[in-house]
């Protein structure tokens, strides 16, 4: 058994369209605990920090256009294989691939406006963990893991 943190921002359409609560409840529902959450508008140097691994492809400056358009809501969130469970509540990137029934099969219509992002692996996980939080933004759920999420 793997105790996971992952990042997870509800991204500024989600924030706009009033679904940030939604979104954060799909996590929460799934028993994944929240250790950290903050609304913030992200400025540019961050925000090209987050997507350096997209740096040069042609989405490029629109996605961090649109990362920095508005307010999101930046949460780490901790659980049992919470970087692959997160990405499974979320859906596929684009989409008309995502299942029904996840975060962006459920609202959202197009690629660059799918609501939600979730680290991908575990270097990414403390490597955006990092770019959005401070060692002291986080709480311990250490009492709720092991009350209702581990198995003993
Ligand atoms: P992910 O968010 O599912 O991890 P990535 O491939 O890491 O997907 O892409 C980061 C974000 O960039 C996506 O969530 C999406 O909003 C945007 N994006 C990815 N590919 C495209 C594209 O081909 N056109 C426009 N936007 C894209
Ligand atoms: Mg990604």
């Amino acid at each position: 058994m793997a105790i996971e943190r992952t990042l997870i921002l509800c991204k500024p359409d989600a924030v706009s369209r009033n679904l940030s609560g939604e979104i954060i409840s799909r996590f929460e529902r799934r028993g994944y605990l929240i250790v950290a959450m903050k609304l913030m508008q992200l400025d540019g140097e961050r925000a090209r920090k987050h997507y350096a691994e997209h740096d040069g492809k042609s989405f490029f400056a629109g996605l961090v256009d649109f990362i920095t358009s508005g307010p999101l809501v930046a949460l780490a969130v901790e659980g049992e294989n919470a970087i692959e469970g997160c990405r499974q509540l979320m859906g596929a990137t684009n989409p008309l691939k995502a299942d029904v029934g996840t975060i962006r099969g459920d609202f959202a219509q197009s690629i660059g406006r799918n609501m939600v992002h979730g680290s991908d692996s575990h270097e990414s996980a403390e490597r955006e963990l990092a770019i959005f939080f401070d060692a002291k933004d986080f709480v311990t759920r250490k009492h709720d893991l092991e009350r209702w999420i581990i198995e003993k």
